[in-house]
């Protein structure tokens, strides 16, 4: 490792906490599928921010949008209307099919905003008893790193440390609509559920769950809310990972890609009936909603439709997993995914794997050991998934 990359990292390493573990590189640029480091070695981008970046580093068009954008209002707080965020929230409902929809800034922000929407429902319509609302959440599962979140998490890595935990959920298996209905109770007024587990390591629930749960949900009078943060977006092949099984939820949160990897956005859009309840003063953010998110935000969906990022997700993604499909190596346990959320789950951990990839011009991110994610920006052509699956070849003959 060279002096500049050392100096960096000593730096973080210094001051910044150590949260993370990330590979021994230090990026300078973006463009995109590719990312270099300050030593001007290029880079297979297999990560996108954790799928925040489906448009690809710096899209000229988000730039262009930020940049007229901020030389004009950034900021008003949503103590005044501006002329962008009512446009942007608009596109926002008819992408996701909802009626209203509300902005924030990070995913867990709107995950919390979908907790407190489906509570607030529970007591005004479903008439459950003030302080008696129960969520149901699936063991596996992550919405976020905020301390109610994290307090139904099933990660000991993401709550040992945290608690007390916030009162008010429960869990159950993932993929089971039988368990679903077994834990309904009156008092339940949400099921918070990611359609296909991220972090849990690209997992996919059986056909047709989200059928189930959505007939489970509609007959016992409950919200069905889908973290679509990391799966939507054209991250899973269609705009939404529900739209795989035709399914329409309560709720929709978005985060991560609704920005194009410019800027923290995220929102929770959802029928008139739930969204309707929050009156003024009983939610907000300072910066929720502010034109320069807003452009952003409407530039990034702008993208995704005129370039047909969800249908060349299915494509691209198709072809990607066949190559995977087609890797040899006596430690490969599975090739899963959908669209352009891939994994490769090994028999052992693959922390030296991703070392070597990257020494091979390639950045993917570990989860769970033994599980390598590949999610490139789906701009991504044939030939670069071509030239990725060579390198992912060259680095398991070694492994
Ligand atoms: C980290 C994981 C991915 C998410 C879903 C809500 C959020 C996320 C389905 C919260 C965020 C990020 C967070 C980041 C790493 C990454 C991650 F490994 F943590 F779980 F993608 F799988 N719902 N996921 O995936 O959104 O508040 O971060 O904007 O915390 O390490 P956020």
């Amino acid at each position: 490792m060279d002096a500049k990359t050392k100096r960096f990292i000593a730096l973080d390493e210094t001051c910044g906490a150590h949260n993370y573990h990330p590979l021994p590189v230090v990026i300078s640029r973006g463009r995109g599928i590719f990312v270099w480091d300050v030593e001007g070695k290029r880079y297979f981008d297999m990560l996108s921010a954790y799928s925040a970046l489906n448009q690809g580093h710096c899209h000229p068009k988000i730039a262009a949008a930020a940049k007229k954008q901020m030389g004009r209002l950034t900021l008003t707080s949503r103590a005044f209307h501006n002329d962008v965020m009512g446009g942007f929230l608009k596109k926002v409902c008819a992408v996701s099919g909802q009626d209203m929809a509300l902005p924030m800034n990070s995913g867990a922000e709107a995950v919390e905003t979908a907790i407190k929407a489906m509570r607030l429902w529970g007591y005004r319509k479903k008439g459950i008893a003030e302080g008696q609302a129960e969520i149901i959440v699936c063991e596996g599962n992550f919405h976020g790193r905020t301390t109610t979140i994290v307090g139904f998490s099933s990660d000991p890595d993401s709550y040992s440390g945290f608690g007390p935990a916030t009162p008010g959920f429960k869990s159950v298996p993932y993929g089971s609509a039988e368990a679903l209905a077994a834990a309904v109770t009156p008092n339940t007024c949400g099921f918070l559920v990611e359609p296909i587990q991220g972090e849990a390591g690209v997992k996919i629930p059986p056909p047709g769950y989200l059928k189930e749960v959505r007939r489970v949900c509609s007959e016992n009078n409950v919200l069905f809310c889908a973290d679509e943060i990391q799966t939507g977006l054209g991250r899973t092949g269609r705009m939404f990972c529900v739209d795989h099984e035709g399914v329409k939820p309560d709720l929709i949160v978005m985060g991560k890609a609704l920005s194009g990897g410019y800027y923290p956005i995220s929102a929770v859009a959802g029928r008139r009936e739930v969204m309707g309840l929050f009156k003024p003063g009983t939610h907000g953010s300072t910066f929720g909603g502010n034109p320069l998110a807003s452009a952003i935000g409407l530039a990034s969906l702008n993208v995704l439709a005129r370039e047909k990022l969800a249908e060349r997700s299915a494509m691209m993604g198709e072809h990607f997993k066949k190559r995977l499909g087609n890797l040899q190596h006596p430690d490969i346990k599975e090739v899963r995914g959908r669209g352009l959320l891939l994994a490769l789950e090994m028999n052992r951990p693959v922390r030296r794997l991703c070392e070597s990839l990257m020494a091979k011009g390639l950045l993917a991110k570990d989860t769970h050991e033994n599980t390598v994610r590949f999610a490139p920006p789906l701009v991504i052509t044939k030939a670069q998934v071509d030239a990725a699956a060579a390198i992912i070849a060259s680095a398991l003959r070694e492994f």
